[in-house]
């Protein structure tokens, strides 16, 4: 049995155990407490703070669990990041009153920054050979220019607009992030095969998310110029249709190109496209 520590509430929660669903684990959420048993794969889930999910894993309370890049770096525990899930994705920016004017990382020498991120703040000034205090916070860390406490703050951003709002201005993208699989480096082989057959799963749900299937009729003629537009795992899938001098030809296409791609399709004579969801894709 696998243990994995998931955030109770929170960014990550939903993302985390709706991976876990599409994965096919099936995870009692009406039952769920502290501690849940999935009933149809050896896996437990444990509900924690993101900020105990490192130390979690790497004491082996847990054996494996799912938490920011930047929570893992920031405590520094000995992991191993085993997989990017590809949500939760933020960045760790430096951020100045909009009205500073900026120069460059040396305007910050001497200068007294606010965080949640020490560590992974002081590593970066360090390989800047950048003095400056460091004035740990745990919450708001955006009020803390206004408030007098900071010059400049070093903060999570994802859309920037609490910093907009907070009269800050991004001037430097220091470490980029989003939601990781970190394991126990010493698990036994019963486990990593539990773990290996996890990752497999995950790898196939992550791989078909923005994408969809596409399939439409084509004149043969126009193949050539249809692949290019195309270009799917290998190439895209081809049938002749009955009628000559036709075909049906199939793709995969992500999500946020799938219009752009239709235009181009459709000037090149394609007809009756369709647009089907993508559940899971097996590279
Ligand atoms: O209770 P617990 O300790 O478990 O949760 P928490 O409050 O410490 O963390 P939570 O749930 O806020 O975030 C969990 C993880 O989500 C973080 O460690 C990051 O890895 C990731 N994440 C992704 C974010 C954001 N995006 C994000 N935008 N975490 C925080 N934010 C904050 C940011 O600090 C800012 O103040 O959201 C605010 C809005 O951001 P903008 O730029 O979109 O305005
Ligand atoms: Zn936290």
């Amino acid at each position: 049995m696998l243990r994995i520590a998931i955030q109770t509430k929170g960014r990550l929660n939903e993302d985390s155990l709706s991976l876990l669903s599409d994965a096919g684990i099936k995870i009692d959420e009406n039952k769920r407490k502290f501690l849940s048993i999935a009933s149809n794969f050896p896996i437990e889930v444990l509900y924690l703070r993101d900020d105990d999910i490192p130390q979690t894993v790497a004491g082996g309370v847990a054996d494996i669990g799912i938490v920011g890049l930047n929570e893992v770096r920031e405590r520094g525990f000995d992991v191993n990041v085993l997989q990017k899930l590809g949500f939760g994705k933020c960045r760790l920016s430096l951020a100045l009153p909009k009205d500073d004017n900026y120069t460059g990382l040396d305007f910050l020498e001497g200068k007294c920054i606010a965080t949640s991120y020490p560590k992974i703040l002081r590593d970066y000034m360090d390989s800047k050979h950048i003095n400056c205090s460091i004035a740990q916070i745990a919450g708001s860390v955006e009020i803390a220019p206004a408030a007098g406490l900071a010059d400049a703050i070093f903060d999570i951003v994802s859309s920037g607009g609490t910093l907009v709002s907070n009269g800050l201005a991004e001037v430097e993208k220091v470490f980029f992030s989003e939601a990781v699989l970190i394991g126990n480096p010493d698990m036994d082989e019963e486990k990593k095969a539990i773990v290996d057959e996890l990752i497999f799963r995950f790898e196939s749900v992550i791989d078909s998310r923005g994408k969809k299937y596409i399939l439409m009729n084509i004149p043969t003629e126009a193949i050539g110029e249809a692949v290019k537009i195309l270009p799917a795992m290998r190439s895209p899938t081809i049938m002749p249709l009955a009628q000559e001098g036709w075909c049906s030809l199939h793709s995969v296409v992500r999500e946020d190109v799938i219009w752009d791609k239709i235009k181009a399709l459709k000037a090149i004579g394609a007809e009756g496209i369709l647009v089907l969801s993508l559940e899971k894709m097996i590279m």
